[in-house]
């Protein structure tokens, strides 16, 4: 069976979703992150989350292939798109943009003494990295002015991994209801999800 490893809140929340989306036998592992004896070391050794191990027992990481990885398996439940499609290269697009771009904001905002030793440094580079943060999820509210869901009017994987960086605005003190009242409705719509939920839940067990 293919196995999917998550942490609780990790940015595998996305392919947690995702997965529950195909509803097909995946069995989901909830591992503990930044510690040696996190069973996730003995099969990414980048001890990092999402991991995927296949049926056939190959280990893919990285959201930008297990993404369209778990997608593929059910074509007919629509996460992703035809390959060489337009829609596929969207959702493809938002892939990369959330993987370099938004995530890569996120890592000032959480963990600034990976940047400098210094407490009064790292006050200053979160303080930084939430502007840039800004910057970046105002970009966010634009591309979906109008729009139900990032791409084709239906919920993608680009959609499950998007709603995961959504949920953590509240950590870089960004109350989303006052700041973008336009990703509002859009987080609310992602929050009501069958999926959502459910991935939510076993996270937090
Ligand atoms: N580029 C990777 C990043 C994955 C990643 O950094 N995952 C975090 C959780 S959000 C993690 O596992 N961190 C543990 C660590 O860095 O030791 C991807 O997109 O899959």
């Amino acid at each position: 069976m293919t196995k999917l490893y998550v942490a609780q809140g990790a940015c595998s929340f996305g392919a947690h979703v995702a997965a529950r989306e195909l509803g097909l036998p995946i069995e989901f592992i909830k591992v503990p992150l930044r510690t040696p004896e996190s069973p996730i070391h003995k099969v990414n050794p980048l001890g990092r989350v999402p991991t995927l191990v296949s049926d056939s027992g190959e280990v893919i990481t990285e959201n930008g292939a297990i993404l369209p990885f778990l997608a593929d398996l059910k074509p007919e439940a629509g996460l992703a798109a035809p390959a060489g499609s337009v829609e596929r290269a969207q959702i493809q697009e938002w892939i990369g943009f959330l993987n370099s771009d938004i995530h890569g904001a996120y890592k000032p905002v959480n963990r600034p003494n990976l940047f400098h030793a210094d407490e009064e440094v790292q006050k200053s580079i979160r303080e930084g990295g939430i502007a840039r943060l800004r910057d970046l999820i105002r970009i966010v509210q634009r591309k979906l002015e109008g729009k139900t869901w990032a791409v084709g009017e239906r919920f993608t994987v680009a959609d499950a991994y998007l709603g995961v960086f959504l949920r953590w605005l509240p950590r870089a003190g960004i109350e989303i209801g006052s700041e973008f009242p336009g990703l509002a409705a859009y987080l609310e719509r992602y929050n009501a999800r069958e999926s959502v939920k459910a991935a939510a839940a076993f996270e937090a067990a």
